[in-house]
């Protein structure tokens, strides 16, 4: 008979090596009592680390910053009660965005379930339906059996959050106390479980089908939002659309516009230019990954009814517009591959290289517009950024505004950046964290792009800046509510409450919250001081915030002078 001690910590401790055994490396954690068994388990190896934090929304984000630019899958603790809640908005946003977390919870053990116990919540299914997978785990009792079993069980829990489709699994701990697990480790002599994951292959009939269907329409494109799962699929599909002379409707999170490879036929612009005349219609439209972020692209597609629109995705289905005639499950680089090597070469075709005129003038006429703006512009800081940001830099986008002046301003480049953003539920909150997660990683020089309701919602996270050393470069776009609004009916249809119901002024100070938490604060004034603290701000490390001030309503008519410009560059030339 063991005792209690000694089986919380063989069974724990063996659940923890099954994790290292299936790859997790990061554990984001906050303090607390109930979770205390796995939160030790962790602090003590070397192979594990540990970042611990002290808002569970925020470490929840942070893990899930980590897990997106790793691509790989991530675990996070906490404790019992609200607590464990707060996990709730990561959790959405990873299961959305296909990001993998194994999160844990410490829980009382049964008889103090449901009966007036301290700290104690419903946690059994805590996240619905937005974990893929649930598991309420029994009390350790030390037997070998179950050591085996939390050993599968890890496997399992990590298998299952990186399957596609990719997200949150929940695995819940009952710890009875004592909560001190005995000092000496005793890991069972368990057989790890080694997981085969397979990539999706596309049968031969689809491959067949598809290919007969990309022949007979030359006026075809492709479409890939926001998708960053596989590094290898932006050279897969630039093959494809080579091989089928398509153009490459390319989102700023795709991957696919920036980094060494041939980007003659990526496409770039498409937000300004199709809110103009130029919209031709189609034969055939594939899409890859999430929904575009554009929505004048979102439009143009709706309006393709004529077209067959094929939707690549190798689970779940991801078309709010229902207007699919075809989902294809299969993995997408290799249907590229497939279809590419099974088209006719195409070569240059007229067609795509009347989307390619298209581009090159509507980039022309935003270029040259932003060269001659002088007063601040939220749009000229994504074109500025685009072109001072070394190889791989990572951009991380804040939404509302920033991800869309991402997506209309970003141009392609053979830069290797990369751009991640929130886009599964779209939410202002725990972006800083998740910025500084991205920055955990260690793959390249973290930018983040936030507007400043969102940096307001997570000033929490700027802790993680000196307790974990970070560095994190913040381009604040501070025009003093939510400037996004400024664009919808709601700003004519309800002017008189909409500063109360949509603007919402706050006229926060930031630079007593980021001097706060060690970091060094700049507010800008005009473009060379910009360029100059972009400059600085790289080189330096540790947080560097530079707040960029706007006006809401001035920044509308500035979008829609990019907007005209465009159009009017497209017109007189016949382009369009
Ligand atoms: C958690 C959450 N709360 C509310 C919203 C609704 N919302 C979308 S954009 C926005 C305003 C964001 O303001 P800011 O971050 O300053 O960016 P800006 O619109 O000025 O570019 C709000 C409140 C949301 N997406 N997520
Ligand atoms: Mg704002």
């Amino acid at each position: 008979m063991t005792t209690s001690a000694q089986a919380l910590h063989d069974v724990v401790a063996t659940f923890v090596e099954g994790l290292v055994a299936s790859g997790i490396r990061h554990v984001s954690a906050c303090p607390g009592s109930r979770s205390t068994p796995l939160a030790i388990e962790f602090a003590r190896r070397r192979d594990i680390k540990l970042w611990m934090h002290l808002d569970e929304r925020s470490a929840a984000y942070f893990g899930l910053g980590l897990a997106k630019a790793l691509r790989q899958p991530v675990a996070l603790l906490a404790t019992s009660g609200t607590a464990a809640a707060n996990f709730f908005p990561a959790v959405v946003e990873a299961n959305l965005a296909r990001v993998p977390l194994v999160v844990l919870t410490g829980d009382r053990p049964h008889e103090l379930r449901d009966n007036g116990a301290a700290q104690t919540i419903d946690q059994l299914r805590l996240f619905g339906s937005h974990a893929k997978w649930f598991f309420d785990l029994p009390e350790p009792d030390g037997s070998p059996e179950q050591s085996q079993f939390a050993a599968t069980l890890a496997a399992r829990a990590v298998a299952t959050a990186q399957a596609a489709p990719a997200g949150a699994v929940h695995l819940n701990w009952p710890f009875r106390e004592p909560l001190i697990p005995a000092p000496t480790p005793h890991v069972e002599t368990i057989s790890p479980v080694a997981v085969h994951h397979a990539r999706l292959a596309p049968s031969v009939e689809t491959v067949a089908n598809l290919t007969d269907a990309m022949e007979r329409s030359p006026r075809g494109i492709i479409v890939v939002g926001p998708e960053d799962a596989d590094p290898n699929f932006a050279d897969a599909v630039t093959c494809l659309a080579a091989r089928a002379g398509y153009p490459v409707l390319a989102d700023a999170l795709s991957g696919v516009r920036c980094g060494d490879r041939d980007r003659s036929l990526v496409v770039d612009t498409y937000d300004a230019f199709l809110r103009g005349d130029f919209g031709p219609e189609l034969e055939l439209v594939m899409r890859f990954g999430a929904v575009p972020t554009s929505k004048p692209l979102q439009q143009y597609l709706e309006a393709q009814r004529q077209a067959r629109r094929i939707v690549v995705d190798p689970a779940g289905w991801r078309d709010p517009s229902n207007a699919a005639t075809d989902v294809v499950h299969a993995d997408p680089s290799l249907l590229c591959e497939a279809l590419a090597g099974s088209l006719t070469e195409h070569g240059e075709t007229e067609w795509a290289a009347q989307w390619q005129r298209v581009n090159t003038a509507a980039r022309r006429a935003i270029d040259a517009h932003l060269s001659e703006t002088h007063e601040l512009f939220e749009g000229k800081v994504i074109s500025l950024l685009g072109e001072l940001l070394p190889d791989d830099a990572v951009v991380f986008a804040g939404n509302s505004m920033p991800i869309r002046d991402l997506d209309t301003f970003l141009a392609r480049s053979e830069k290797r950046l990369r751009c991640l953003s929130n886009r599964g539920a779209n939410g202002i909150d725990g972006v800083v964290s998740s910025a500084f997660g991205a920055s955990a990683a260690g793959h390249g020089r973290v930018v983040l792009v936030i507007g400043d309701l969102s940096f307001y919602h997570d000033l929490n996270g700027l802790l993680a800046a000196r307790r974990h050393g970070l560095d994190l470069l913040v381009v604040l776009i501070n025009n003093d509510g939510g400037g996004i609004f400024s664009f919808l009916p709601q700003a004519e249809a309800v002017s008189e409450h909409f500063e109360l119901l949509f603007g919402t002024p706050h006229g926060l100070d930031f630079r007593p919250f980021v001097e706060g938490h060690g970091g060094r604060f700049q507010r800008i004034g005009n473009w060379s001081q910009f360029t100059d603290a972009v400059t600085r701000g790289l080189q330096a490390g540790g947080l560097q915030v530079i707040e960029v001030p706007t006006e809401r309503t001035r920044n509308v008519a500035q979008h829609r002078a990019v907007w005209r410009a465009v159009a009017e560059a497209l017109q007189p030339a016949g382009i369009a």
